[in-house]
């Protein structure tokens, strides 16, 4: 597991990324996350206004809660609450008690099984949709209802493995308007593996239960290799990134790419096999446990359970940036679910009754985080925009953007052109990423871009495109599910390559279509 770790930081890098050394130094360590073994942060010392929430000023909005597991809004800002072993769903706004607004038949509790995810329509204005994952008397499954009649359930999924424990059960609409469902292995990890189990994965689907054309399966399998996922959020760029329970030694933090195979159960945490994805975090499964997740201001925030508090990770295009910041450590007791509200105020929910923990009379609770700065904070949910979609804040651990424009695209119809980027340079290593997009005015059904390496670079890993690397030359087809693109839509491939002594942009870069 240990490496020797050569970090070579000069204090005008330190200055350029507007950091203490110290967490410069911490920052270039994090960069060798991919495909590197890296220890554990240790916690840092929590300051205010840590991603952009200043969690001096939190306030409890609701207690007397039973287990919360999933925490989703209505169109006029309240909350809908699930909770795990009552099967009701309560509502909640800030300051009043909460009032049960349903409970859903037919869930059989136990263990870490019972009414699980929650997630309310994008549409729910026009069609009233509210969807739950929960364990019935044989399987896992997902349904959608109305609130006012929840025993008319539509099942959009059903048949996932059901046990005592791993379930999964984040459910969540993804910034492309996907259902995106997160399953554990159901106590069988060989589960993980097998793209014809639905367990141990990540699945998307259309809003009715669908599989989407551009699934890299076929199938709802989105990613697998996961042991049991209960946390799934989305950057502004559209990056998903799913906290994940390991077995007795790594808790996971990773950026999920379509078709990616996460190790579970032959890797846990951090592995060099090709064949699998690395985490871009890794704790101790006594200081995380970690199940809900959000994002905003380019930071993670992943609820622990056992861990007793609220990790913060700071993260740009898919890698982490900085060191994991503990908030709310031992303070609120075990906490799981994490959403940012349309009021703009980061929402978290404490486990205390969920049988593992020590409940205080008020828990459960549902606490609420006001953004840093600014005007004083509104103490009710208005209707205002995420702030997830605001611009990261956060520092850059990227080298310079390195983004070379491809050479002139093909004339005609149908035509692509290619931008390559360094998302994250370590000590011999770097991550690199291609985007894709679509420059003429028609339909294209699939690409090619190809560049030749300037310094010896070598491609080591990929995904979501198939690379090839003959001499300098790299040759990067689509994958089948990322080869259709309109006009102006785009895509993009990563890998990681190794470099020595320098490691220039390749230029020209050239991207042909048909
Ligand atoms: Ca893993």
């Amino acid at each position: 597991m240990s490496k020797h770790l050569t970090v070579h930081l000069t204090a005008s890098l330190a200055a350029r990324l507007r950091i203490r050394p110290a967490v410069a130094l911490a920052t270039a360590v994090a960069a060798l996350a991919a495909g590197a073994a890296f220890a554990t942060a240790r916690p840092t010392a929590a300051v205010a206004a840590t991603g952009g929430f200043d969690f001096t000023r939190a306030q409890v909005a609701a207690t007397g809660l039973q287990t919360p597991w999933g925490l989703t809004f209505l169109p006029d800002g309240s909350a809908l609450v699930s909770e795990r072993d009552t099967a009701n769903i309560m509502q909640v706004r800030p300051g009043s008690s909460p009032v049960r607004v349903a409970t859903v038949p037919n869930v059989s509790p136990g263990g870490e099984a019972g009414l699980l995810g929650i997630a309310v329509s994008p549409t729910y204005a026009q069609d009233q949709w509210v969807y739950a994952y929960f364990t019935g008397a044989s399987d896992n499954r997902l349904v959608r209802f109305r609130l006012s009649a929840p025993q008319t359930q539509q099942v959009l999924l059903s048949g996932v493995p059901k046990a005592q424990f791993h379930d999964g059960g984040r459910i969540a609409f993804g910034p492309d308007g996907m259902l995106y469902l997160s399953t554990g292995d159901a106590g069988t990890s060989a589960n993980a593996q097998d793209l014809n189990s639905l367990a141990g994965k990540i699945l998307r689907m259309r809003p009715d239960g669908t599989v989407p054309p551009d699934n890299p399966y076929g199938t709802r399998v989105y990613s697998y290799g996961h042991r049991n996922v209960q946390g799934l959020a989305w950057d502004e760029g559209g990056r998903m990134y799913a906290s994940e329970f390991g077995q007795n030694t790594w808790d996971e933090l990773n950026y999920i790419v379509p078709g990616g195979n996460y190790g579970w159960p032959t890797c846990e945490g951090v592995c060099t096999d090709s064949r699998f994805r690395n985490p871009i975090v890794t704790w101790s499964t006594s200081e995380a446990s970690p199940s809900g997740l959000a994002y905003a201001n380019g930071t993670l925030f992943a609820g622990a359970l056992a861990g007793k508090r609220l990790w913060t990770v700071p993260v740009s295009g898919g890698s982490r940036t900085g060191n994991p910041v503990a908030e709310f450590q031992g303070t609120y007791g075990r906490l799981r679910a994490v959403a940012v509200g349309p009021d703009g105020w980061l929402w978290v929910g404490t486990s205390n009754r969920d049988g593992r923990g020590t409940p205080a009379s008020s828990d459960d609770r549902i606490l609420r985080v006001p953004p840093a700065g600014g005007s004083s904070p509104s103490p009710s949910p208005s209707a205002s925009p995420s702030p997830s979609a605001s611009p990261s804040r956060s520092p850059s651990a990227s080298p310079s953007p390195s983004v070379s424009p491809s050479a002139s695209p093909s004339a005609g119809p149908r035509a692509c052109s290619a931008t390559y980027r360094i998302v994250n340079q370590w000590q011999g290593g770097f991550q690199g990423e291609l985007a894709v997009r679509n420059s003429g005015t028609a339909a294209i059904t699939s690409w090619t871009v190809t560049f030749a390496f300037p310094d010896g670079q070598r491609v080591t890993q990929s995904w979501s495109g198939r690379f090839t690397q003959s001499g300098a030359t790299v040759t990067v087809a689509n994958e089948t599910y990322n080869g259709a693109l309109a006009p102006n839509a785009s895509t993009t491939a990563g890998f990681n390559a190794s470099w020595s002594g320098a490691n220039r942009v390749p230029s020209p870069i050239s991207c042909t279509a048909t």
